[in-house]
């Protein structure tokens, strides 16, 4: 044992947590998420609850976490209050139906808010790491996240040092937090290898009430491997891009790329790593997995920035066993720096991210389904689509086995609007919305990207209006959800019956 802390039970740390209490929790995505302490505090609060006292804490992550943290805490009843981010489908529920309050954050400032004092006092900060010394170095393990914030702030940190990643990461990382306005300066970072920090995150010792030892490892799924949709839509992708370097547009040696997580990401990722008129190339992003980590080993990822190793447990392993490799290739930022919109415009991104759906005229809808049942959150897609050098939206064009269009009328929720999105993608082809106006997008919007069977509706929607610059019709624009509502599919609205009620 490299420190001497009190080592202590799961359940000693849960009772330094108390009632109302705002904890910060390492995590971004199941990576690095704290795992043993949540659980053992789902215990007291559910314990508290049978004995008649209220028992809820505020809950703060990076980003959305693995189901020993937000899982456990939600179906205990034990979250008052979430941000910035979650996908897990119990906490899902309980936002949706009421019981957890949700604010939505663009990650990258989150912590600054957090620093800010938005949201009131950190009580406690439970942090995963890989390392911890006496003079409070805490080396954290797959992500980062706001960690280094939340300890900052916290009056308390509990340390949960998990023994499944190796103390020899140690390096991988790059801690620095921005000083706050009026004395803060630029971020120093003109590459996405360049290093400005420290390799951990540094605390006044007197903070760490205990250590908890684990061995638990990361709760990440794998991915489903690539199906003719999101193949589709990455060969899509890769075309786009391959042709903006054929026009100039876009440096021969490429620009950093910025990948959501899932699916599409995953097969979009597969296609600009076998196009063979993209070269090897940098990413500045969020979130690596199990995809870039393959393509680092075929050479065409050279370098990866990101805050969180998303990866499955054989992939970790894979890096864990090379990671002299790994860590000449890879460096972990906190969120606040990852997702930064400096470093972001400054480099040049290209932003790749996943919509829930799009309107014909370029607005993205990444959170809500109908407009009121949140999905995840935004996450950092804010971030990178409203500063990248080209900001491109994937998804599939229909969804629930086709009853549904993901290109609409009017975006139900909006999270990027029309004047962030440049381009959008679907298995059936590209609108390259730059430069055009609201009638052309509407047109390239329908006829590139929506599904045949959709097409036409979308089309007579917008031609019926012959007046406004954004051809809009108020009365008629959910008309698509509004079927779907009444009927369990958007297909087959009667405009007639709209237009003739104007
Ligand atoms: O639901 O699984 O029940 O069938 O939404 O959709 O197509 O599997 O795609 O997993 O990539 O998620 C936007 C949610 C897409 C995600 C979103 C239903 C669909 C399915 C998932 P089922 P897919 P994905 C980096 C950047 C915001 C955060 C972000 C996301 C489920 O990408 O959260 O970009 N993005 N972060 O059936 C009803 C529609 C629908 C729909 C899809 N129009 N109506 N349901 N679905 N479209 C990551 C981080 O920030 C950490």
């Amino acid at each position: 044992m490299s420190h001497s802390f009190p080592v202590i039970t799961p359940e000693e740390a849960a009772a330094y947590i108390n009632n109302g209490d705002t904890v910060g929790f390492s995590g971004f995505t199941p990576a690095g998420s704290a795992k043993v302490v949540p659980k053992a505090i789902a215990d007291r609060a559910i314990a508290e609850h049978e004995a008649g006292r209220p028992f809820q804490i505020g809950v703060m992550t990076g980003a959305s976490t693995g189901p020993s943290l937000d899982g456990v805490l939600a179906r205990a009843n034990a979250v008052a209050w979430r941000t910035p981010y979650q996908s897990d489908p119990d906490l899902r529920r309980c936002i949706n139906e009421g019981r957890v309050r949700f604010f939505d954050m663009h990650l990258s400032a989150m912590p600054q808010q957090v620093r800010y004092n938005f949201f009131g006092p950190v009580h406690c900060a439970v942090v995963e790491a890989c390392d911890i010394t006496d003079d409070g170095e805490i080396v954290p393990t797959s992500s980062v996240g706001a960690s280094p914030t939340f300890c900052r702030c916290a009056e308390k940190i509990i340390v949960e040092l998990n023994r499944s990643h190796p103390r020899a990461l140690r390096g991988i990382h790059d801690i620095y937090e921005p000083a706050d306005p009026p004395h803060r300066r630029e971020i120093p970072i003109y590459k996405p290898s360049d290093r400005i920090g420290a390799d951990c995150i540094k605390v006044d010792p007197r903070k760490i009430v205990g250590v908890v030892e684990t061995e638990q490892t990361d709760e990440t799924s794998g991915f489903d491997a690539p199906n003719e949709v999101t193949q589709r839509i990455g060969q899509n992708v890769a075309n786009f891009l391959a042709g903006e370097i054929a026009a100039g547009r876009i440096p021969k040696t490429f620009l950093p790329i910025q990948s959501g997580v899932g699916n599409i990401a995953n097969a979009v990722l597969g296609a600009l790593g076998q196009h063979p008129d993209i070269p090897p190339f940098e990413m500045y992003t969020e979130v690596v997995q199990d995809s870039v980590i393959g393509l680092m080993e075929q050479g065409k990822v050279r370098f990866a920035s990101t805050t969180a190793l998303t990866l499955s447990r054989e992939k970790m392993e894979e890096v864990y066993r090379r990671l002299d490799f790994y860590k000449e290739r890879l460096v972990l930022r906190p969120q606040e720096i990852s997702n930064h919109p400096e470093v972001v415009r400054r480099l040049g991104i290209v932003s790749i991210n996943t919509a829930i759906e799009v309107d014909i005229f370029g607005n993205v809808n990444s959170t809500h389904v109908l407009g009121k049942s949140l999905m995840n959150g935004i996450g950092g897609s804010g971030d990178f689509t409203r500063n990248a050098f080209i900001s491109i939206f994937t998804c599939p064009s229909t969804a629930k086995g086709g009853k549904i269009s993901t290109i609409v009328p009017l975006v139900s929720h909006m999270d990027h609007s029309e004047h962030s999105v440049q381009v959008v993608v679907t298995e059936h082809g590209v609108a390259d919305l730059r430069g055009k106006s609201p009638s052309e997008r509407a047109r390239l919007i329908a006829e590139q990207c929506a599904d045949p069977s959709f097409r036409d509706e979308l089309l007579g929607y917008f031609s019926r209006v012959r007046d406004g610059h954004t051809p809009q019709t108020l009365a008629a624009a959910f008309a698509m959800h509004q079927q779907f509502l009444r009927t369990g599919s958007m297909a087959g609205v009667d405009w007639e019956s709209y237009y003739g009620a104007q």
